[in-house]
């Protein structure tokens, strides 16, 4: 394909496939990470609409076909086994609140009056919980019907459903698109199907919101943080917010949700603008990179940012959908660029963490040491973390925790080893993010 591709390529399949996938499991393993989430399997709508075709697996057409374009059903499980075998997990991502655009009425098993949401209303009023369940997402130019999620049969093909394909492929997890957009009573039951973990989409900034959804699945996709950490590493002197933002974020955390820590972090997504559209800067990235993997929650890395996608610099909001669905394989899985190295060397420390404090190092609340403008430092579990989001000309000094002595700090990032005086005072002296450990 042609870089930048048309739109229209872009809306459209452009030749991913599961087998395509196996051939680099190695690029994703080799970068450190163990679970992959993967796009919805089933058949989707082909017809060639305003927006291109459901290439992206979010448009059912048919709950019980696959979609032919990325693969046989062997080649699914093949992708499956290939991965396990790497003790990579799978997480598939799950639709049960619309079908796709209403250019068919062929949907199948939902092709009866009864199993949509009558009459077609449009979600005018995000406060309005009633319209966000009730009405459909897109617009009127090209709505996706709202399946009645309080139809029974509508209810027990998606029970079943999902029972039986967690089993069939054994898929580890499941990752539940428009999750606001269906009552929480119906989740319960589908995430009980499901017997696996489960993350929601609830795409908001409102931390009290978005942490309610907690008591439904396992965990939500964190959309607050997503915010705020936009918003502090951005290049835009005149919009960059403080670093205590980040701070404000993990006191909303503590309060509205169950467990942070079992929540998905991420700088982007397949829905958002490239985070790297917001930042160049080295250290900022270095920074932002250094607090999705060593913060509360589990981080997720969305292909492409590894190789420094930024979307389409020649159309208008070209960081955004489509443009930050492009295909990976025109940078030749380059393993040399600096951001794919830097990732993979935080991969590394936090198996090292894993290796050394098991599960309940990533299970531990990080806590605030200090924070101003420009830096937040905090503590999570033996691990001291300083982040910055701007470099600076005046030294700073922080106070070191320690139970007994500990006079001497190592930088698992530069492999440093820093000393500090008797009343542990750790001098700060440039924006480089730093991962500390007391060196016994
Ligand atoms: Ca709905």
């Amino acid at each position: 394909m042609e870089y930048p591709p048309s739109e229209k390529a872009i809306r459209n399949y452009c030749g991913g496939t599961y087998r395509g996938a196996i051939d680099q499991l190695d690029y994703i393993a080799d970068m450190g990470f163990n679970a992959i989430w993967i796009s919805p399997i089933p058949l989707n709508i082909d017809t060639e609409t305003i927006y291109g075709v459901g290439w992206h697996g979010y448009w059912l057409n048919h709950l019980y076909q696959l979609n032919a374009y990325f693969g046989s059903e062997k080649d699914l499980v093949d992708f499956i086994k290939a991965a396990h075998k790497r003790d990579i997990w799978i997480m598939l991502d799950v639709v049960a609140n619309h079908v796709g655009p209403n250019v068919t009425k062929n949907y199948l098993p939902f092709d009866q009056y009864e199993h949509y949401h009558q009459p077609l209303c449009f979600i005018k009023d995000y406060n309005n919980q009633t319209q966000v369940e009730y009405c459909s997402i897109g617009n009127e130019e090209l709505p996706l019907p709202d399946l009645n999620t309080e139809n029974s049969f509508v209810v027990s093909t998606f029970l079943s459903w999902i029972e039986q394909t967690i089993r069939k492929y054994n898929f580890d997890g499941i990752r539940i698109d428009t999750f606001r957009h269906v009552r929480k009573s119906f989740w319960k039951d589908y995430i009980r199907s499901a017997g696996v973990y489960s993350l929601g989409e609830v795409a908001t900034s409102n931390t009290s919101y978005v942490g309610k959804y907690q008591f439904v699945a396992d965990g939500v996709i964190h959309y607050p943080l997503y915010y705020a950490l936009k918003s502090v590493f951005t290049d835009n002197d005149q919009t960059r917010k403080s670093m205590t933002t980040l701070e404000q974020q993990v006191q909303q955390n503590e309060l509205y949700f169950k467990d942070t820590t079992l929540c998905g972090t991420f700088l982007d997504n397949h829905d958002q603008d490239r985070f790297l559209s917001y930042t160049q800067d080295r250290l900022r990235i270095q920074n932002a990179l250094v607090y999705l993997m060593f913060s509360d929650g589990i981080p997720i890395v969305y292909m492409g940012t590894e190789q420094n996608f930024t979307g389409n610099p020649f159309v208008k909001n070209g960081a955004g959908d489509p443009w930050n669905r492009e295909a990976l394989w025109r940078t030749g899985y380059d393993r040399s660029n600096w951001i794919y190295s830097f990732i993979k060397k935080l991969n590394q420390i936090r198996l090292l963490l894993k290796q050394i404090y098991g599960e309940t190092f990533f299970r531990a609340h990080q806590q605030t040491l200090a924070v101003d403008q420009y830096t937040y430092v905090y503590k999570k579990g033996p691990l001291i973390v300083i982040v910055s989001n701007q470099s600076f000309q005046k030294s700073k000094y922080i106070s070191l925790p320690c139970k007994i002595q500990c006079n001497e700090w190592k930088d698992l990032l530069s492999g440093k080893v820093y000393q500090v005086n008797r009343s542990n005072l750790f001098r700060i002296d440039n924006g480089s993010p730093k991962l500390l450990l007391s060196v016994a």
